[in-house]
């Protein structure tokens, strides 16, 4: 098995619903010009019934719209609660990426001095586009998207055009050396660097390294030193790994990618969305909402956190993960219950809006529970968890001198789960 996952990835993702969505609208494909003259490849989805002019969701993607068969599959999971809410939707490849003109730039950084474009541009340009060519559209653009779609969303709330009247950012990187895909805490994440670099670098279309064993941990054992991937496979052509091996410390180049310095103050109103047990971008989404936080004056900054792993709210129930059941459908709530009205609210005047300014799912107790602020410093005890000997975890200190104090384990990477 190999170690990346990556958002929405059609294939490992099992479609949700009988029902297909898709035929509820006229599709039209588009390439869009941008201010450079690149056109990007974009897909518009119009619903076929709508009598009134309808607001926009927006979803820009490196992943390609349509998954390995060919299929939306958004409108399986992320987007299925606001199909009946009606609304036109539009998918975009990004810049270099599937069907779109251009070159790719990783995590292209918003731009400075003489650079004319970045990702931010790019969705000002499409919205600039739409809102004149899309008939029948209520002048309202909001953009969502999850992980690297999360990121673009941050991008586009930069400098924001002035239609661009609601965001949800949901587990977005904000810092790749501090916390996010690539390193946790400056630890670079081997497996998954390598892979995700070669899967964005090789080709316009996501590409699948070849491992010529199947236990992945083997292969990385065997790779040896680091050098050895640029010398045995990606000689020097995979450019985010070079970048990987050029500056393994908290240089300039990975804090001129981290959001927070760009992230003023709130200029649309955003839900920043992170899962409890993300393993690719739990830092960003807590950092981003922190951040915006600081200067909200006109509140505008949100915060959503459930039991989820990365992406566990864009599809499927999230009544569970692995053997963990929390007693309620966690994603189809957050899809219906938060992310649902959310837009509405903002798009198409339907409210009140109910979003606390943090809702959180308390994991044990299994409750959504709302709070005033994040993180909350009221009403709230901070009880200690204490290890146990044979790998158990309780609130009660162990008990002194009678052997259960410790407990030990020999650390071994040949075998690594004792
Ligand atoms: N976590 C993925 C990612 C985002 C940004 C950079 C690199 C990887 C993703 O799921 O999109």
């Amino acid at each position: 098995m190999t170690a990346s996952t990556s958002w929405l990835s059609g294939a490992a993702r099992k479609l949700q619903t009988g029902r297909d969505v898709t035929s509820l609208f006229v599709k039209t494909e588009a390439m869009i010009p941008m201010r450079d003259g690149v056109r990007l490849h974009t897909e518009i989805f119009i619903p076929k019934k709508s009598r009134v002019a309808l607001p926009f969701i927006f979803i820009r993607t490196p992943y390609g719209i349509t998954d390995d068969k060919g299929h939306n599959s958004y409108f399986d999971g992320l987007i299925r609660e606001l199909v009946d809410e009606g609304y036109v939707f539009v998918f975009q490849d990004i810049r270099g990426r599937y069907k779109s003109e251009g070159q790719f730039v990783m995590f292209r950084p918003p731009r400075g001095g003489n650079e004319k474009i970045d990702e931010g541009t790019d969705t000002y340009d499409t919205i600039e586009w739409l809102l004149k060519n899309v008939a029948h559209n209520n002048g309202r653009v909001g953009i969502m998207g999850g992980s690297y779609g999360g990121w673009l969303a941050v991008m586009a709330m930069l400098d924001p055009h002035p239609a661009l009247k609601a965001a949800a950012e949901q587990a977005s990187p904000a810092d790749q050396f501090l916390g996010d895909d690539f390193h946790h805490n400056g630890a670079f994440r081997l497996s998954y660097g390598f892979e995700y670099s070669s899967r964005m670098e090789s080709s316009k279309i996501q590409f699948h390294f070849a491992f010529d064993i199947s236990d992945a941990f083997e292969w990385y054992l065997r790779l040896g030193a680091l050098s050895n991937v640029n010398e045995k496979y990606f000689h020097a052509n995979i450019p985010t790994w070079n970048d990987f091996e050029e500056h393994p410390n908290y240089d300039e180049f990975w804090r001129r990618q981290a959001v927070a310095p760009y992230l003023v103050k709130p200029t649309v109103p955003n839900l920043n969305v992170a899962g409890w047990w993300d393993q690719e971008d739990f830092y960003g989404p807590i950092k981003i909402y922190e951040t915006l936080e600081k200067n909200d004056t006109r509140h505008l900054n949100y915060l959503v956190s459930g039991p989820w792993n990365h992406g566990g709210w864009a599809h499927g129930t999230g009544r569970s993960l692995g053997k963990i059941d929390f007693d309620s459908d966690t994603a189809t709530y957050y899809r219906e219950k938060v992310q649902a009205p959310w837009f509405a609210y903002w798009l198409k005047d339907r409210g009140p809006l109910t979003q606390p300014e943090a809702l959180a799912f308390q994991t044990g107790s299994n409750k959504w529970a709302s709070y005033e602020e994040w993180p909350p410093l009221h009403n709230i005890t901070n009880p200690k968890l204490y290890f146990h000997s044979g790998g158990r975890l309780s609130f009660d200190p162990p008990d002194a001198g009678d052997g259960e104090g410790f407990d030990s384990y020999i650390s071994d990477p040949a075998h690594l789960v004792p």
